[in-house]
């Protein structure tokens, strides 16, 4: 290995330690402001499924906004993104297990209570699939006792890839006061 010295060698090792200072400064970057999207304006969303991960790892969210989702798939096998907290993850994770050891072909309908069914997108390989939420305003109410804040997030319940890490939970960005979210539909 070659020893840099003289000036040039001074010179380079500043520009190095620039682009250090530089990558230092950038990585601590706060989260850009989300302006929340309305009924007439959805707040466009991607969220990608890989094998086996979501991308972003955290899924921000302003209660009461309406958003138009584009769920990914870039694996290359077939991914789900359930949205909700762990009573309507828990319904699809039990659903599907029950599928494991089913004969080859498409892939068993399953389903399960209303109630429990939250939001869920079944993306094929390569497919982008688009859909238009408003997101519950009562999701992230702290004064409701029974809200699962904290407890809602993106899962795939395709038997075993929960266990993958194919999860990330949701952060509620509270609304800037000057911008309200759209009140929910009727
Ligand atoms: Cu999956």
């Amino acid at each position: 290995m070659t020893t840099i010295s003289g000036p040039r060698g001074v010179a380079l090792a500043a520009a190095v330690a620039l682009v250090a200072l530089g990558c230092e400064a950038g990585s601590g970057a706060a989260t850009p402001q989300i302006l929340p999207g309305s009924s007439a304006a959805p707040r466009e969303v991607n969220l990608i499924a890989r094998d086996y991960a979501f991308v972003p790892d955290v899924l921000d969210l302003v209660p009461g906004e309406t958003i138009l989702l584009h769920v990914i798939n870039g694996g290359l096998v077939l991914h789900e993104a359930v949205i909700g907290d762990a009573s309507v993850q828990d319904a699809w994770e039990a659903a599907e297990a029950a599928t494991v050891g089913a004969p080859p072909g498409p892939t068993p309908v399953v389903a399960v209570p209303p109630e429990v069914a939250g939001i869920r997108v079944v993306v094929g390989s390569g497919v982008r699939i688009d859909l238009t939420w408003t997101v519950p305003p009562e999701a992230a109410d702290p004064s409701d006792a029974t809200a699962s804040r904290s407890a809602w997030f993106v899962g795939c319940h395709v038997p075993g890839h929960l266990a993958k890490g194919m999860q990330v939970p949701i952060r509620w960005v509270l609304p800037p006061s000057d911008a309200p979210a759209s009140a929910p539909a009727p």
